[in-house]
């Protein structure tokens, strides 16, 4: 049974909601405490309320740095309300059984943000008897209720005003929210410590820049904002979505989400590779994914011809798929997508029309799950550095997202390619760089019709692309992210019906793979750009 909630401490920096939800608990009969500024904001609301100060029998002190922190606190959070042995010492030392704690802590991350905020300053706002208490009250959540955000208030209010206590479940959940949010905390303090140690430690040069063995200056990170999301790839995975201070108004962490469930971590990765894919397709164009890589990709004359391609590319793996435009999404691609037997977990797009909106979200199961972002604009080359956590430490690179040059390419076959093979030629290699290495992709009529991605051996990619495709193989062009090593896969390629190759060249057997496509009568282009996706 869940104990009936009769006492509750309360300390807060954040004072929003308090006094309305410290009234409901009066009314339900329970004795409120308090610290300093959290007693005088519950005394002007009028509300009976006892000092900390006054039962620790020790005033704060040290300019507030102890307030909480005291045994008669941490004895009456911490106690086994089921064990005789504990409830002997709290009666011995005269200690309060605490029910509820409402802590929020010292707004350190505000503080930080300040520009002209000096590290002396920073320094007294780190908080350290409220993370006390919540990891106090969270570790004995069988017993204790805690409350970490104005947000919760409601809940909890509910709870006590029908039975005068919580529910274990939401005891559970609170401790969970309560260990992340000391979590983050400490983790926004060691980010800012680092910083600035490592700022008095950094040599200057003349003009007063840091240096940093060559790295530009604007490859730096700077979080300004972390979101903890409901789990990882899986769900037994913590998991939480860091903002860059320097993120594009139209980058993916602001974009706007105008239906669907919250993102999953999976989604956001998804849709980070859908939106570079959109970004390097010829407009109108979309892109079908499936874990990161693409299903369908096309370019059409209109969208609703485009998303009709992209889909038809691959349909079975299309189901659940994360698709990303580079125009807004209109009724012809909303129409679609609404046909019986489709279904996408999520749309990243520059914007949607109303029209789409309505139809996407008319369905019941539509409605309530697609997750439908807005990000106001999908241009190509957006320049961003891009990182990466090896095991201790982090990779960091510029993204591959330098516009093709064709001029710069060579057929190096006896047959040359056509106008219409060289038009597919360019859309295969824009696609191909989105897909993981070994990449394969065959394309037709502006359409992916097969793709191989992530195998070992290239081989097995051009292989897996050629079964994908089925019968579309015939008369389709092939795209590979990197040279061919051995002259197998264009061989594969011609026996399949495949017209036109691309890819970088580089290889030691170069020769053998010309000699190839010569002796199949196939035009070849080497870009001398590769594209490996790892
Ligand atoms: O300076 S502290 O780290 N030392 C403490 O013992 C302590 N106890 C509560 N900060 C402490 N607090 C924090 O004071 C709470 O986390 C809360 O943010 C704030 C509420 O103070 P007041 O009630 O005076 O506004």
């Amino acid at each position: 049974p869940s104990p009936k909630i009769q006492r509750a401490l309360l300390s807060v920096s954040d004072k929003s909601g308090l006094a309305q939800f410290a009234s409901i608990l009066v009314d339900a009969g329970v004795e409120l405490f308090s610290t300093g500024g959290t007693r005088k904001n519950l005394e002007e609301a009028g509300l009976p309320v006892r000092d900390v100060a006054e039962y620790t029998g020790f005033p704060e002190m040290m300019d507030g740095r102890v307030k909480t922190l005291h045994p008669r606190v941490h004895g009456g959070l911490l106690c086994r309300r089921d064990n005789p042995a504990h409830m002997a010492s709290a009666a011995e030392h005269g200690i309060e059984m605490f029910d509820l704690v409402v802590v929020n802590l010292y707004p350190f991350e505000e503080t930080i943000a300040r520009e002209e905020v000096t590290v002396e300053e920073a320094i007294e706002q780190i908080d350290i008897g409220g993370p006390s208490m919540v990891r106090s009250a969270a570790k004995n959540h069988e017993f204790v209720t805690v409350a970490t955000d104005p947000e919760q208030y409601e809940a909890i209010a509910e709870q006590i005003k029908t039975s005068g206590s919580t529910t274990p479940k939401l005891r559970r959940q609170l401790a969970v929210d309560a260990f992340t949010s000391t979590a983050m905390y400490d983790a926004a303090i060691t980010g800012y410590l680092s910083f600035v140690s490592e700022e008095a430690s950094g040599e200057t040069d003349d003009d007063g820049s840091q240096e940093n063995d060559g790295v530009p200056e604007e490859v730096s990170i700077d979080l300004l904002h972390v979101d903890s999301l409901r789990y990882g790839e899986n769900p037994h995975q913590e998991a939480f979505l860091f903002e860059f201070a320097n993120a594009s108004p139209n980058s993916l962490v602001n974009a706007e989400q105008l239906n669907g469930k919250e993102l999953s971590y999976n989604n956001l990765l998804d849709l980070d590779a859908a939106l570079a894919i959109a970004r390097s397709l010829p407009s109108p164009g979309v892109a079908v994914l499936k874990h990161s890589n693409p299903c369908g990709a096309a370019t059409a004359d209109t969208l609703g011809e485009a998303i009709e391609k992209a889909w038809a590319g691959d349909p079975v793996s299309a189901f659940g798929s994360v698709l990303g435009v580079n125009v807004p999404v209109d009724a012809a691609m909303a129409e679609c997508l609404a046909e019986p037997g489709k279904f996408v977990e999520a749309i990243v797009a520059p914007e949607f029309t109303p029209e789409a909106l309505e139809i996407l979200t008319t369905k019941p199961k539509w409605k309530a799950n697609v997750r439908l972002l807005a990000v106001g604009e999908v241009a190509p080359g957006h320049g961003q550095y891009q990182w990466r956590q090896i095991d201790g430490g982090m990779l960091c690179q510029t993204g591959d997202d330098l516009a093709d040059d064709p001029t710069e390419w060579n057929v190096v076959t006896e047959a040359k390619p056509s106008d219409a093979q060289q038009a597919e030629l360019e859309f295969a290699w824009a696609a191909c760089r989105h897909v993981k290495s070994n990449a394969i992709v065959l394309s037709a009529d502006r359409a992916l019709v097969g793709v191989g991605a992530g195998q070992m051996s290239r081989v097995d990619s051009v292989e897996i692309a050629i079964r994908k495709a089925d019968e579309r193989v015939k008369g389709s062009v092939l795209a590979s992210d990197a040279f061919f090593p051995f002259d197998d896969s264009i061989h594969a390629a011609a026996k399949a019906g495949v017209v036109a190759i691309i890819q970088p060249g580089g290889s030691r057997r170069d020769d053998e793979v010309i000699a190839a496509c010569n002796k199949h009568g196939l035009p070849m282009v080497f870009t001398g750009k590769r594209h490996f996706r790892h």
